[in-house]
């Protein structure tokens, strides 16, 4: 890809600005990015979150995108923009709004109904998108429209009965295209299959890619790399699909996430740590991949409902930034090291891949090792990707390299021994290569940066695994002076100098003449060295990157985010951005200028010394920040009894009547009026249905059959009395729907049942909504309806089973027409106090119906739900990036607690928390939805599914890893308080 003349390598991560709903944190990941060596973000746009209502769409507050542009802009990172309008993402429906699950034709069909449904959206998104395109002065260079439209009804699946989708596809790319959108487009093809790329007919695209999940899914068994979907062809498919394009992998699998009942994140970021990211990585430049998205780089958190049934509150995603913001170290470091080698390698974007083999004679036949030539054409570069013939292997290997090189075939090495492949680890070897105006032969080992200052002198940076051999060669005069320690062996051959050693921990030296200084590192000692772009002279780059730019290459510890050296302090300062974990030593390994004779670290004078290899140094202290976390066990908390339905006497003569008699659903309606969610405007959080009717005396149960999504529960009564509450948990465990029959109890002297004929009864459903599923490809299984799917009462009258209840239900106050602008259609469900409003800050905790009760020490008693709302006070120290989680504590010992609670903090729903289920206990919730200075209000439903109630084992509120940052502080977001709702 050429950006403004310049041939670039685009190196992208996926984030999500919805799944950080704190804008002033944007520029903080924007930052870790651009700090990896990466020049791109991808994002999607969530359909479902701004136009909740049909025709009303909103993109503001913190669903704006100017913020995330103008912070991607500051950063320096080009966007591609996925505005869909699917999705996918583990969003509830893919990113569609509710709505449109009662469009009649198929979604994401040709059919008119939809097709006038993504109008407005698509017109308003692709408006803010153009106005940012890179023509207009801002970030955005790409636009991907849809998401793997592929396998799809009448595009390679024809038995599905929809009109062909092509003119699905050009419709919607029209659309934004009227809006203003001139930069290319592309697809991510699901299958690599040629679908959509260029030439292929109408809604052919101009930049064909592939998507990729390799390791898949199975994050249970993090150490099994699956091999059934491993790729060892995709440069022929390209060649045959888009022979004309860069070979782009649109999504690369850059972690996986997991649900509720599941074994955990943890297991997601095992399966796809830095050996995948070394070995499949790798095995993509192989192919010669030339752009590259990682989905995802930060994941995020799927706050207020937003995710799909199989995904719970965390989308940390097993990413190289966590959930939380931490760098991830092992992980980040690897991909930093890769990307920043093809920044200073721009060779590689005119090579051509040739065929992976296995006992090639390039490595002497040996047959555990495959290599991968990557040929130079414009230069005469020639990379060669080195792995293990079975990628799994956790073998160490050896092996010798033969290569052709300007200075005719060489066995490698050449002075002493052989090469080692490390098990899950994968190499890139390279020969005639360019450092900057000097020739280097070839080089085992790998290469990080290279830099080149302005008197001419190149610092190569080369690293290595511990206790590996390395050799590398320049063309050199022979009589050019050779300095390095005694560990270091060098030797003359004919005209090469030629260099061996042992990758050791601590740091080794080679000068070569006054030109060239080659450090030779450890890859753990590499982590903490950060090439930095300093800001272009020219206002149309400024720090968006480019090959011209000069670089600064630092050593430090956890995190650098940003250099520059102003022109007025004379070109002596550099001005470093950064974070640190612990007391860090900081040395100025390159500059370009030469003139550096300061240091500013966040703004902070620090002296600067000589080290003992001659680079200007300093040590940056680091104190931890006094920590004052609220102890929510003694706090003083306000609860109301949050399930007041099941009350006698309750008035639902205002909620919805679900009387419909027919649905545009495709499930086929089983009772006399749809009891479907979605038909009456309920799509997120959970449901309530009173069920009426006039007993005959004879009744003695109900038949439920229940849809609420993965890991869904139910809580059923007949008027007061609690009949029968289900978990989510076995039989039936994380089953999308379940049916049984639920008796009605036997007589009681103090319960009004049996049922006496002619009276009056209801039955109350309270069940949750665990976001509705993603699409099933070549089906409309999007609509899977949610809520009842079928009831009937048991009685000895058969006629009277289903006609004669009516129905009545309501989900969050408003339905479509939702109350919180603020906080988007979905941060509320069904529950009396989030009706209410009681979860936002400032409830009303002095009217009647309140009292104090602690979640944790009193909890709830019997089946039943309530809500526990208190504020305490933060005061994290000025400078410190504190990220903060509540945690849940999970009483294993006692067993499965049967309750499900959500966390509300300043009425941002940030945890979704199943007891019995699992497995998610701790949630992070951003600075800026907490204020880290000032009062926080923490409110919680928590619901009991059992008659002995239920009560929080424990909850605090715990700070990781502190940090001495030098992040920009993020506003809060908008706030807004409880005011008296018209709510029922
Ligand atoms: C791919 C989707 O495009 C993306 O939105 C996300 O859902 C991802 O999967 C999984 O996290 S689709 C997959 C079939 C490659």
């Amino acid at each position: 890809m050429i950006i403004r003349g310049e041939r670039m390598y685009i190196f992208s991560g996926e984030f999500h600005p919805f799944r950080l709903p704190s804008p002033g944190l944007w520029l903080d990941i924007f930052q870790k990015i651009k700090s990896l060596g990466f020049n791109a973000v991808s994002f999607y746009t969530y359909w479902g979150l701004v136009e909740g209502e049909p025709g009303s769409v909103q993109f503001d507050g913190v669903f704006a995108l100017t913020g995330f542009f103008s912070a991607a802009a500051e950063a320096g990172i080009y966007l591609i923009a996925r505005p869909g309008p699917y999705i996918n993402a583990e969003v509830a429906s893919g990113g569609f709004p509710g709505w449109t699950l009662r469009i009649q034709s198929p979604l994401r069909g040709n059919g008119t109904d939809f097709l006038q449904s993504i109008n407005a959206y698509s017109t308003a998104v692709g408006k803010l998108i153009a106005d940012a395109q890179i023509t207009n002065g801002g970030p955005v260079v790409m636009v991907q429209v849809e998401n793997e439209y592929d396998t799809w009804p009448g595009v390679n699946n024809s038995d599905f009965p929809a009109p062909l989708n092509r003119q699905a596809m050009a419709y919607t790319q029209k659309l934004f295209r009227d809006a203003g959108i001139v930069v290319p487009f592309m697809h991510n093809d699901h299958l690599n299959q040629g679908n959509w790329a260029p030439g292929s007919g109408l809604g052919a695209v101009d930049l064909y890619g592939i998507d990729a999940y390799p390791l898949r899914y199975d994050c249970a068994h993090p150490d099994v790399w699956p091999t059934y979907r491993f790729p060892t062809d995709w440069q022929k498919t390209h060649e045959q699909w888009s022979p004309n394009t860069p070979f782009f992998v649109a999504e690369f699998q850059g972690g996986s996430a997991t649900g509720f009942g599941t074994s955990g994140q943890d297991g997601c970021a095992a399966l796809v740590n830095m050996e995948a990211v070394r070995v499949l990585w790798k095995n993509n430049y192989g192919f010669g991949m030339k752009m590259f998205n990682v989905y995802m780089t930060y994941g995020g958190t799927n706050w207020g409902n937003l995710g799909y049934m199989g995904g719970d509150t965390s989308y940390d995603y097993g990413a190289a930034i966590k959930e939380n913001r931490h760098v991830w170290r092992e992980k980040y470091s690897e991909e930093k090291l890769q990307a920043n080698f093809f920044k200073v390698s721009p060779a590689f974007l005119t090579a051509v891949a040739g065929n992976a083999a296995n006992g090639s004679t390039l490595v002497g036949g040996n047959k555990d090792i495959a290599i991968t030539p990557v040929l130079g054409t414009e230069d005469k570069t020639n990379f060669y990707i080195v792995r293990h013939a079975d990628f799994t292997s956790l073998n160490n290997t050896q092996y010798k390299l033969q290569l052709p090189t300007s200075k005719g075939n060489l066995t490698i090495p050449q002075l002493d021994g052989k090469l080692t492949l490390f098990g899950r680890d994968s190499k890139i070897h390279v020969t005639d290569y360019d450092v900057g105006g000097i020739h280097m032969i070839y080089s085992t080992a790998e290469i990080f940066t290279w830099q080149r200052d302005r008197a001419g002198k190149r610092t190569l940076v080369l690293y290595g695994g511990e206790g590996e051999p390395h050799e590398f060669a320049f063309d050199i005069p022979s009589n050019t002076s050779v300095q390095h320690r005694s560990t270091v062996k060098s030797q003359q051959l004919s005209s090469l100098l030629v260099v061996q050693w042992s990758v050791t921990r601590s740091r080794q030296i080679v000068k070569v003449g006054t030109d060239l200084e080659v450090l030779l590192l450890w890859r753990n000692e590499a982590y903490n060295y950060w090439v930095l772009e300093l800001p272009s002279s020219n206002p149309l780059i400024g720090n968006y990157s480019s090959p011209s730019k000069e670089s600064v290459i630092i050593k430090a510890g956890y995190l650098l985010r940003t250099a520059s050296i102003p022109k007025c302090s004379g070109g002596k300062v550099l001005k470093l951005t950064g974070d640190i974990n612990a007391t860090t030593d900081v040395e100025i390994i390159h500059e370009p200028t030469g003139n550096v004779t300061s240091l500013l670290f966040n703004n902070r004078p620090q002296p600067l010394t000589a080290s003992s290899d001659g680079y200007l140094s300093t040590t940056i202290h680091f104190d931890p920040p006094r920590l004052d976390p609220p102890d929510f066990r003694s706090l003083t908390w306000s609860f109301i009894n949050s399930l007041p339905e099941v009350n006698n006497g309750y008035d639902d003569s205002r909620w919805t009547a679900s009387d419909h008699p027919n649905t545009t659903n495709p499930e086929p309606l089983r009772t006399p009026t749809t009891l479907y969610a979605s038909d009456y405007g309920y799509h997120s959080g959970s449901l309530l249905y009173r069920g009426h009717f006039t007993s005959d005396g004879s009744e003695t149960g109900i038949f439920l059959n229940t849809s609420g999504g993965s890991g869904y529960g139910y809580s059923v009564f007949l008027n007061s009395t609690h009949l029968r509450s289900w978990d989510g948990g076995p039989p039936a465990q994380r089953n999308r729907s379940f049916a049984e029959t639920i008796p009605f109890p036997p007589p009681l002297s103090s319960r009004p049942i049996p049922l006496r004929a002619g009276e009056e009864y209801v039955v109350t459903v309270l069940m949750d909504h665990m976001g509705q599923d993603e699409e099933a490809p070549g089906t409309d299984a999007i609509k899977a309806p949610m809520g009842i799917l079928d009831f009937s009462l048991l009685s000895q009258n058969t006629s009277r089973n289903k006609t004669n209840m009516l129905w009545k239900m309501t989900g969050n106050l408003g339905g479509e027409q939702y109350v919180d602008k603020t906080r988007g259609p979905r941060n509320e469900g069904a529950l009396f106090a989030e009706r209410q409003g009681y979860h936002l800050p400032n409830p009303p905790t002095t009217n009647p119906g309140w009292s104090q009760r602690n979640p944790i020490g009193d909890g709830v008693d019997g089946v039943t739900v309530g809500l526990f709302t208190t504020t305490f006070e933060l005061n994290i120290p000025q400078g410190y990036d504190v990220p903060l989680s509540f945690v849940f504590h999970n009483n294993t010992a006692k067993g499965r607690e049967n309750s499900r609670a959500q966390l509300f903090v300043n009425g941002w729903q940030f945890g979704k928390y199943v007891a019995n289920l699992g497995p998610q206990t701790t949630f992070p919730v951003p600075e800026g939805i907490l204020n880290h200075n000032g009062v926080n209000t923490v409110a919680i439903t928590l619901w009991s599914f059992s008659e002995n109630g239920a009560k929080l084992p424990g909850l605090s509120l715990e700070a990781e890893m502190p940090l001495l940052s030098g992040y920009r502080k993020p506003d809060l977001v908008p706030m807004d308080g409880w005011i008296q709702r018209a709510a029922y």
